[in-house]
């Protein structure tokens, strides 16, 4: 596939020999016994030998419409049947899914058919309050695929039918085709794509499942988007799947939703982010719901305070998993028997063996052991460069490969790493990630600002939260600039997903600079911090 960076051969050579690459493929991941529950989203049971027809017949439907082997199909879905469906369907015809998370709206979606010249778009009717297919109408694509009423368009469930006829034999992908499309938190203007391939996705579902103790009495309870790695394949929608347990979907964290859900289909597990872990530690003091089955919590997306961490097992009565993972690949889990000690205060170590990792200085140099660096990490499931991204490559990678994580960690002599900050130009709120210029480009684009910095703000329960810096436009003084509700109206014009949202704006005459003139994002948070945020 073009824009796509392979392993070096050496490399693919090791990681085939040593075990890690295998010859199983993403639409091959269904290892549950025909007769026991799969999948559980809202009123539908669906059985192993039911979600293994329904993918089947879709994926047929998806042949019938001309999709095709290397095509890519965007797919916007909600925590529903559709969204497994869809998937499997998809990776099985080997057509790539790209992910796109249910809260992204004309601008990011448009951008993503763009960039990977998507075939289709698939998404719900509605979900939310928001109209998807209005949105769809506009989108540069052939096809447009619709879970409900699809009005002028194709009804997903048209597409799962049996027609009688053979579609034809699908072209069957190769392990090392791009499988799935994630999507990059972002420190650039644009989103970036990752490719993931059949080999290197699976390896980490599996060894993922392996090392989170999944097995078929597994009963996973799904909270956050299923489009988001942790969810997915952390070890996730489709670890479930590779070990025979059960996926139950939950529209969301919140407790009033995800807790009847857990007693009713006594979960075991689930992921989430540090504001759902928290909400849950405060919730279930006073919850009536019996939450007793529930035998491991997985947190990460965004730094969980050693202190809430510590409170898990006697409050959710369960226990606790730090992960720092990340779609570009490298995954670090506390482990299942690590003391104490580790699983509160790190955010774990690498899945694999075979996971590089380096710590390095400013200048690329290794500093020394248990010192503060940036993260610099290869390896069997993480990637080489970002789909069609040449520049942007050159830069997010070192020239033997290692890519460039952008977090400051501290190696312990465990391996176990502990995230420090930050080093790239990244908002974390909450999990959900911003690139600060992305961000910055929208609201330049707004009539009266002249010039904006996004920086984060530290906050108890999101991590961060996003604060714009604005420069307003001497023209547009008078009327005293643009106020945060302007600024949301403006952005949610021009289809900006709502998380990128600030949750602040501050209107400054000029801004700090460094040394070599650059903003200094460090001086406008100190100032932030410092309750002085127009300081001059
Ligand atoms: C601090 N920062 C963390 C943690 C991620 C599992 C879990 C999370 C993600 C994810 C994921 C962190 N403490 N425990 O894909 O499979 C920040 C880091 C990292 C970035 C990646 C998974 N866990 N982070 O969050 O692609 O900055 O993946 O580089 O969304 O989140 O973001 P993302």
């Amino acid at each position: 596939m073009d824009g796509f960076t392979p392993w070096p051969s050496d490399l693919e050579a090791r990681y085939k020999a040593e075990g890690y690459w295998g010859d199983r493929l993403l639409g091959d991941v269904l290892r549950g016994d025909p007769g026991r529950t799969a999948l559980v989203a809202g009123a539908e049971r669906l059985t192993y030998a039911e979600l293994d027809r329904r993918a089947d017949r879709t994926a047929a439907g998806f042949l019938r419409l001309g999709i095709r082997r290397g095509d890519r199909v965007v797919v916007q879905l909600p925590n529903t049947a559709a969204f497994v469906v869809t998937f499997l369907a998809l990776v099985r015809i080997g057509a790539a899914p790209v992910l796109a998370l249910p809260a992204h709206r004309d601008s990011e979606v448009r951008y993503l058919c763009e960039l990977a010249e998507a075939r289709a778009y698939v998404s719900a009717e509605t979900d939310g309050g928001f109209d998807y297919r209005s949105m769809a109408r506009t989108l540069p694509v052939e096809h447009v695929v619709v879970d409900g009423d699809a009005q002028e368009f194709t009804a997903l469930a048209d597409l799962d039918i049996d027609t009688g006829e053979e579609p034809g034999r699908p072209d069957r992908p190769d392990p090392s085709d791009v499988g799935v499309f994630l999507l990059s938190g972002g420190t650039t203007g644009l989103p970036k794509l990752i490719p993931r391939t059949h080999r290197d996705y699976v390896y980490n579902l599996q060894a993922s499942a392996e090392v989170c103790g999944f097995t078929r009495d597994t009963v996973y309870l799904v909270v956050l988007p299923a489009a988001h790695n942790f969810a997915l394949a952390c070890p996730g929608i489709l670890g479930v799947f590779a070990t025979g347990g059960t996926v139950v979907l939950a529209p969301s964290g919140s407790p009033d939703e995800a807790f009847p859900l857990i007693e009713r289909e006594r979960a075991t597990v689930c992921a989430v982010v540090p504001p759902i872990a928290m909400l849950w530690l405060d919730a279930a003091t006073w919850s009536e719901e019996d939450l007793s089955s529930l035998a491991l919590l997985q947190v990460g997306g965004a730094k969980f305070a050693a202190a809430r961490a510590a409170e898990v097992p006697a409050v959710l009565g369960c226990a606790v998993q730090q992960v720092f993972g990340m779609a570009e690949g490298l995954l670090n889990y506390t482990r299942l028997d690590d003391p104490r000690e580790l699983v509160e205060r790190t955010q774990g170590r690498p899945l694999s063996p075979a996971d590089e990792i380096r710590v390095v200085d400013e200048d690329g140099k290794s500093v020394p052991p248990g010192e503060v660096g940036e993260l610099l990490t290869r390896g069997p499931y993480t990637l080489r460069g970002y789909y069609r991204a040449p520049e942007h490559n050159a830069r997010s990678f070192t020239p033997d490969g290692f890519y460039r994580t952008g977090d400051l960690v501290r190696e312990l002599p465990s391996g176990h790493l502990v995230v420090e900050g930050r080093e790239k130009d990244q908002i974390n709120r909450g999990g959900d990630k911003i690139s600060a210029e992305e961000l910055e480009n929208h609201l330049l684009a707004h009539p009266a600002i002249h010039d904006a910095a996004v920086v984060g703000l530290p906050d108890p329960m999101m991590g961060e939260r996003t604060c714009a810096f604005l420069i307003v436009r001497e023209a547009a003084l008078p009327g005293g600039g643009p106020a945060l509700r302007e600024i949301k109206d403006f952005l949610r014009g021009r289809g900006v997903a709502a998380y990128k949202f600030p949750d602040r704006v501050e209107h400054v005459d000029r801004f700090p600079r460094t040394p070599v003139g650059k903003i200094s994002k460090k001086e406008l948070a100190a100032r932030l911090a410092a309750g002085r945020p127009d300081d001059q």
